[in-house]
Formats: structure tokens, sequence, C-alpha cells
């Protein structure tokens, strides 16, 4: 059976890199339809004639002889249909189901635990400098901070310093001591929180660690060529 046609609807700047990351680690073919964001740092509407919520990344699948195409979206659920159907020689997919188990823990918790706190935290920077006039901009701030206090912040380092723990158990990596997929779907949650500051890395020395290791995989440089080649920032 011939291996598929793979499309990656990719938009600039966005954790859609990870997907990138994830089939030039593999070594797989594909190719990446770019979509830029627009001066809200919105995407743009094309992405909704690919999948109603237009939001990337997406994956486009085709069979070649069926000509039959599938949409899949979201990263955790993207990452486990890749895995699970072309990381045949088991290169970021453990064959032992309990790690494999572990590997698909990270790609429901990235999205759906560690994202939300850091959501908030950005939402809320953005409206701390959304350039509101004195006095409004006082009492934006004021606003901006008690949530962050009474939940973004605090729940923010309650998830890092988890993945912080985990990491030291597993030797340097979020599962069994080896780079797998949970690394890099957990990458961009995490190398964004350091960006944005919302977290310093000097307080999380495992994290800042894996960060360095991680992102100095040869898979990791080519994806970034990639991305940077069609305008990307990061
Ligand atoms: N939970 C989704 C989130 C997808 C998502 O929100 N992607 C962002 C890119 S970082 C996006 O498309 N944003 C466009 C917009 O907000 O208009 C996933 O993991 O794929």
């Amino acid at each position: 059976m011939s291996s598929p046609i793979i499309k990656v609807h990719w938009l600039d700047q966005s954790r859609a890199f990870r997907l990138l990351w994830l089939l030039d680690h593999l070594k797989l073919e594909y190719e990446i339809v770019p979509y830029k964001r627009d001066a809200n740092f919105r995407a743009p509407p094309e992405l909704k004639k690919i999948h109603p919520l237009g939001r990337s990344p997406l994956l486009e699948v085709q069979d070649r002889e069926t000509g039959k195409k599938k949409i899949l979206a979201e990263s955790g659920f993207i990452f486990q249909y890749v895995l699970q159907h072309f990381d045949h020689s088991h290169v970021l997919m453990s064959e032992d189901a309990d790690i494999a188990d572990q590997v698909n823990y990270y790609l429901f918790y990235a999205e759906g635990s560690l994202q939300p706190p850091l959501m908030i935290e950005f939402i809320l920077s953005k409206a701390k400098n959304s350039g509101m006039p004195f006095p409004i901009s006082y009492l934006v701030g004021k606003v901006a901070d008690k949530i962050s206090q009474a939940y973004s912040s605090g729940e923010m380092k309650n998830q890092f310093a988890f993945v912080e723990g985990e990491i030291s158990k597993n030797n340097g990596y979020l599962v069994d001591g080896k780079l797998s997929g949970a690394d890099i779907l957990m990458s961009f949650p995490l190398q964004m929180a350091f960006e944005r500051k919302f977290a310093a890395p000097e307080d999380y020395p495992a994290i800042s660690k894996w960060l360095k290791t991680i992102t100095s995989e040869e898979s990791y440089v080519t994806s970034k060529e990639k991305a940077h080649a069609l305008g990307s920032k990061f």
C-alpha cells in the first residue's frame, strides 16, 4: 500500500510548528499550505474553508489510490493519529503499552490542562498592554492582576512544578528518558511561557535543560528553517 499524500495547513507563528517538527522527525514527506495571521494576530478566513473552526494546525491526509481525503483537527489528536499510523519504526511512540499510555497522556494534557492558564495569562497581558488611556489602563491593570492572582498564575505554577518534577524523574525527558511525541507537543506551551515571561527559566532548571536538549535535535532545526522560509518570526 502506498503512503498517503500529507498536507499541513500551517498558520505562521503558531503551535502548528510542532506538527512540522513531528513529521520531519519521522522523516515523512509532506506539503505545507501556509496561512498568514492578520493585523489582529488572528487566522485568515480561508482556514475556515478547510475546517469550520478555522484553527491551525490541520492535517490533510489523502489516499493516493482512492483520492479520499481526511481533515484532522486538534494538535493532540493529530499527533496521536500520526504516531499510530506513520511511526512504524517506533521512533516517537513506544511499542511498550505502558510507555505509550504515558506519551498519550501528554497529548491530552498539553492542550487540556497546561494551555488554559497560559492562555488566560496571555489574554490578561494583552488587556494590560492594550494602549488604553489613563486611568482606564490603571483599572484594567488592577483587574487583570486580580484575575491572575486568583487563578491563572497560581495554576500555571502548579502545572510547571508538575512538569519540572516529571522531567527530573524521567532522566531529562517527559517519558522513559528519551524523546517522544510528548516532548514535541509539550514544547510549545513551555517555550512560549518563558518567552512571554510568564515563568522564569531559572525557576525551572529541568524544563530549561529539557528545552535546550530537544531543540538541538536536527529535525527541530530543519522545521524551523521551513517555518522561517515561509516568513514565521518564531
Ligand atoms: N486546541 C487546538 C487549538 C488550535 C488553535 O487555537 N490554534 C491557533 C494557533 S496557535 C489558531 O489557529 N489561532 C487562530 C485564531 O485564533 O484566529 C489545537 O491544539 O490544535
